[in-house]
């Protein structure tokens, strides 16, 4: 079982991301599950969930670390015993540091279960141009990214583009950083072909 655990701001099109990945693969024979603190105004669509015989469990605790830990072990565990998935996304409030659901995941030691490069979603939009404009919480998720994703490029200025990314390489020279308008199926591919490396 692999766990893609995708974070970012309210808005930045995790959801939409998560279920254009979760087509792909899908598609490509894999069972998938869904784990998802719902805060947001686009929920999941369960007839496009249905279809794809996707499982989703939902996080009701926000923000309290505590049942936040034991809820997303007791859904992991749950999601891995009912529905055997292959592939299992999280999709993270905007508080919460993936990296430290990472940690909390590691620490299970559930047999059969790899961790995911983690993916952190910018609106390049209205993404800050300047670090000191960053939450602490922002920050720490861009510092601790595998994959950043410049999500709504179609909606942002090439300049605007160009800044953003030399910020983002500052914080993090290690990022694969790519350019995404999650509603096309081009820049979704890339995504999924650079996870498809990186898991088995
Ligand atoms: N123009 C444009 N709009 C997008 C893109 N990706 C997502 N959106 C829109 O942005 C809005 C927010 O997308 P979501 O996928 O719900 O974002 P989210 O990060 O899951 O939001 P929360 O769960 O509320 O934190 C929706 O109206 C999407 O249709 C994109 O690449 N381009
Ligand atoms: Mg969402």
């Amino acid at each position: 079982m692999e766990v893609v655990i995708v974070g970012g701001l309210a808005g930045s099109g995790k959801t939409t991301t998560i279920l254009r990945m979760a087509k792909i693969f899908n598609d490509a024979g894999r069972r998938i599950g869904i784990i998802v603190q719902e805060t947001g105004d686009v929920d999941y669509d369960e007839d496009t969930l249905l279809e794809m015989n996707i499982t989703k469990k939902n996080i009701e605790s926000v923000c309290i670390p505590c049942s936040l830990d034991a809820d997303i072990i007791s859904n992991i565990k749950s999601l891995y015993e009912e529905f055997k998935p292959d592939i299992v996304f999280i999709e993270a409030e905007e508080t919460v540091l993936p990296i430290r659901i990472k940690a909390d995941l590691q620490r299970m030691e559930l047999k059969d279960m790899h961790i995911a490069p983690i993916i952190i979603i910018v609106d390049a939009s209205e993404f800050p141009l300047e670090t000191d404009m960053l939450l602490r919480f922002t920050r720490i998720q861009i510092e601790n990214a595998n994959i950043i994703c410049l999500n709504k490029v179609d909606k942002a200025h090439k300049e605007r583009i160009a800044q953003l990314t030399h910020m983002l390489k500052k914080l993090n020279s290690y990022a694969y950083i790519l350019e995404l308008d999650a509603e096309s199926d081009e820049c979704i591919s890339v995504l999924v072909n650079a996870v498809a490396e990186a898991i088995h």
